[in-house]
């Protein structure tokens, strides 16, 4: 069986399964420590140096990196509706294309929201250390988190994140015009790449991804959530007809 590295709160990781779930792809998880998980998956990809990223996903073929190549490897090798229809791919391409900046954006805010916060840091610790000593081992989280800023340049220019993150869901909003899909009538990638964003405005329930509570205050950004409501509406019910697993 396939084996995907994950971090199971991030929007790109999150994009991969909805694809692998889809097409009913079967596969397990394994968890990835930003920083300190590192060395480890170079060893397991074999990717020794350059840059590396989660989602992987480990096959008998070796190694896919990258959620829009898991996605297309998900639709050529499992089963159910496409999620790439062929007509539309430079179309689905430009959509992962755009929501990818604004996820970029949203990482910048989130990760100065978790540094500043010690209740997220515990948090973030691997599930594998004890409540007790929790609170104790945040400075190893502030490592990972200065880690994650110097290895994606993440700006401190958070009201100009923000208004990117906002400018691709005005495109989002002015593509669906009220719509449920994005193109065809039916559900594409477009779509799935294009909902993972809102998980940055306002995290969607602990069913699909579970957050702490201090995490959950992290992802959200309140001044986009009433701005964003209708988008919102949009994904959670996007969710509730098509995300299984
Ligand atoms: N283009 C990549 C981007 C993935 C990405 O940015 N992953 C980040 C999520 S924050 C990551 O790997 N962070 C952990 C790390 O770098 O150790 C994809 O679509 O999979």
């Amino acid at each position: 069986m396939a084996t995907l590295i994950a971090m199971h709160y991030s929007p790109w990781t999150e994009k991969a399964r909805w694809a692998l779930d889809h097409h009913r792809v079967p596969y397990r998880v394994e968890a990835h420590v930003p920083m300190l998980g590192e060395p480890l998956l170079r060893l397991r990809t074999g990717r020794l140096t350059g840059p590396v990223t989660i989602p992987v996903l480990l096959d008998g073929d070796g190694a896919i990196y990258d959620s829009f190549a898991i996605a297309r490897h998900a639709e050529r090798n499992g089963s159910g509706a496409p999620l790439f229809p062929t007509a539309h791919l430079a179309e689905i391409t430009r959509w992962n294309d755009r929501a990818d900046e604004g996820l970029v954006a949203a990482r910048s805010l989130v990760v100065a929201r978790i540094a500043a916060s010690r209740e997220a840091q515990a948090e973030s610790l691997p599930g594998f250390i004890p409540e007790s000593i929790r609170p104790a081992l945040t400075g190893m989280a502030q490592l990972g988190v200065r880690y994650l800023a110097a290895k994606y340049s993440l700006t401190r220019d958070l009201a100009r994140a923000e208004a990117r993150l906002a400018g691709a869901l005005d495109e989002l909003r002015a593509a669906l015009d009220g719509g449920a899909y994005l193109l065809d009538g039916d559900l594409t990638y477009a779509d799935i790449a294009a909902a993972v964003m809102l998980q940055a405005v306002r995290p969607v329930r602990d069913a699909f991804i579970r957050l702490g509570p201090a995490t959950r205050a992290c992802w959200t950004t309140p001044a986009l959530e009433q701005r964003y409501a209708d988008l919102i509406e949009w994904r959670d019910q996007l969710y509730d007809k098509h995300r299984r697993g």
